[in-house]
């Protein structure tokens, strides 16, 4: 069971393997390695949600701008994280036509300028339309439920790049 290998990593390994279940925060995983063991995925997850809950707001913001903008200058440039690659590539984000690209950057700018953060999105369960109308529709929020929202999204992510994580110490093969 993937759960008891991780209970079983030392320090460096539970870094190396989880290190960027949150985008570019392996701080979040070096906190949590020592309430080991964990019973199961949902557990493991608790920690990470509730220490992420703990934080000040500025912690909860400084979690959001980690993240790299949708289709932004990473991706052209190929320095997103591996898991940030295969989110915004699987979302379509890495064939957009130029006006979609300039919408994407034009709305990514206003909300930026409006809530201090870049706007986050769980790539994976969505697609480029879907990305471009919730980015209108958030646009809209207020801005301490727009944090609340983008935090949710983080704890999609989390989830997702941990059950891909778990399978794959199930499964070495799909490393
Ligand atoms: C991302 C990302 O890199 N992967 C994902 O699911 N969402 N970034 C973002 N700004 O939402």
């Amino acid at each position: 069971m993937g759960i008891r290998v991780i209970n079983s990593m030392d320090f460096g390994e539970f870094v190396d393997i989880l290190g960027n279940i949150i985008e570019k925060c392996p701080l979040i995983a070096a906190a949590i390695w020592s309430q080991r063991p964990f019973k199961d995925l949902a557990d493991l997850e608790k920690h990470v949600f509730d220490f992420i809950e703990a934080l000040p707001q500025s912690g909860k913001e400084g979690i959001l701008r980690c993240h790299p903008d949708l289709a932004g200058r990473e991706l052209q440039q190929g320095t997103l994280t591996p898991e940030s690659q295969r989110e915004q590539r699987g979302a379509g984000l890495s064939s957009l036509g130029l006006e979609e690209r300039r919408r994407l950057s034009q709305l990514n700018g206003a909300y930026k300028t409006r809530f201090g953060f870049p706007f986050v999105i769980a790539a994976r369960l969505s697609d480029k339309a879907t990305i471009l109308r919730e980015l209108e529709r958030r646009l809209d929020n207020q801005p301490a439920q727009e944090l609340s929202t983008a935090l949710d999204e983080v704890r999609k992510i989390c989830h997702l790049r941990l059950e891909d994580i778990l399978q794959s110490l199930e499964d070495p093969a799909k490393l």
